[in-house]
């Protein structure tokens, strides 16, 4: 499970209770673009062993919007994540991921959909996403980016929300970045955005695989494998460039730089949010480059509008999935690191205040769902599990 550090409401002793037997984390306290040193992976690391887990993977090391853009330092901080990746190698960890979506993380509209079940889940409405755009962050000339009818339906989906509705949705999707308590305001994704006015998606793939092509090497030397997250959701945004949505941007991203060190996360619940994804076909064709594994569902509607169905059930036919990786593993000797992506608010954990996706029990759920799945087919293919 990914653990946020010693803030996370959700304790190692909850992860490991959950049948975990490793954590993904960061150092979430050290700034973007700084060097993570050797110290302070250190101390994380003792803190995680103390606690009866191990710790290999990290979700994130984030890399700095210079590097996006190429303006600035950009290659100060190239030359920092090089150093970051040694120091993390020195000790002993093994996959890094990162990803190279412009300002904002992943992004949804409703951190608190409510099931018919009582449990809540993350939503994107296409609708009130636009909404936003265009009469609450007020993002000039926004409406260049949609059809008449998009801008209708926001303008009645608008009209029809009270204030509280209004505040709600304006909060949501200005969460900052995992990990963080702090929202953006409005005023810093306008200036953020304005200094994307001239990257279009093929300049800013040019600058992933600039970058790739320098620290892609670095982490083949010494053992490290990166693992790139797709977007999300996986479109343009705002109006910002997204480069690592579809199989043809994975395929393209492994063929620039054709070394194993340069591989996917393969997040099945970003790259589903498409239609034109075929998850299992992707994951037999990427399959040896794949370092990390986000399992996740969503199901999708055909207004673009998705939220995060459980483990098993939504667009993507789980089960597949799980034998897929199965069948990779034993081909290949080696054991990729997964992890259940999200999970439902519920029972005792809806009187909590957790990182939206990342309260304990409905992670615990699907994770439960995923080993009994694994385990199932593990056994009927006569592996070992
Ligand atoms: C969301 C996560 C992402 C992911 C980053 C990786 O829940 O999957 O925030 O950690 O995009 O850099």
């Amino acid at each position: 499970m990914r653990w946020y550090g010693p803030n996370d409401v959700v304790s190692l002793s909850d992860i490991r209770q959950a049948g975990c037997t490793g954590v993904v984390t960061a150092l979430h306290h050290i700034p973007v673009g700084d060097v993570w040193t050797v110290e302070e992976i250190n101390k994380r690391k003792k803190t995680i062993e103390e606690a009866g887990l191990t710790w290999t993977v990290i979700e994130s090391l984030p890399v700095h919007e210079d590097i996006k853009k190429q303006t600035g330092e950009y290659e100060k901080y190239i030359d920092q994540y090089k150093t970051s990746l040694r120091n993390v190698a020195q000790c002993g960890l093994k996959v890094v991921t990162y990803n190279f979506m412009p300002i904002l993380d992943w992004l949804r509209t409703n951190v608190a959909y409510t099931l018919p079940n009582g449990s809540k889940a993350l939503y994107f409405e296409r609708a009130a996403f636009v909404a936003f755009d265009l009469f609450l962050l007020k993002r000039p000339h926004a409406e260049k980016d949609y059809s008449p009818e998009e801008i209708k339906k926001a303008t009645d989906r608008f009209s029809s929300m009270s204030e509280e509705e209004r505040k709600f949705l304006f909060q949501n999707t200005m969460l900052g970045l995992p990990g963080s308590d702090e929202s953006f305001t409005p005023e810093q994704v306008l200036t953020a955005l304005k200094q994307y006015e001239h990257i279009d998606a093929a300049k800013l793939k040019q600058h992933l695989f600039n970058f790739l092509q320098e620290v892609a090497p670095v982490a083949e030397e010494i053992g490290l494998k990166l693992a790139i997250h797709p977007d999300d959701p996986p479109y343009s945004v705002l109006g910002l460039p997204r480069v690592m949505s579809t199989e043809r941007d994975a395929q393209e991203l492994l063929d620039t730089v054709p070394i194993t060190a340069n591989g996917l996360c393969f997040c099945t619940g970003s790259y589903g949010a498409r239609p034109d994804n075929d998850i299992v076909a992707m994951l037999k064709k990427f399959g040896e480059r794949v370092h990390f594994l986000h399992l996740r569902n969503t199901k999708r509607d055909s207004e673009g509008n998705f939220y995060e169905a459980n483990h098993l059930e939504g667009d993507t036919n789980m089960a597949e999935v799980v034998k897929e990786v199965l069948l990779l593993m034993n081909r290949t000797g080696q054991s990729i690191p997964m992890r259940p992506d999200h999970g439902h608010q519920m029972l005792d954990d809806l009187k909590k205040k957790t990182y939206p996706g990342y309260s304990a029990i409905g992670r615990l759920k699907g994770l439960a769902e995923l080993r009994g799945v694994e385990q199932g087919i593990a056994s009927v293919l006569d592996f070992p599990a």
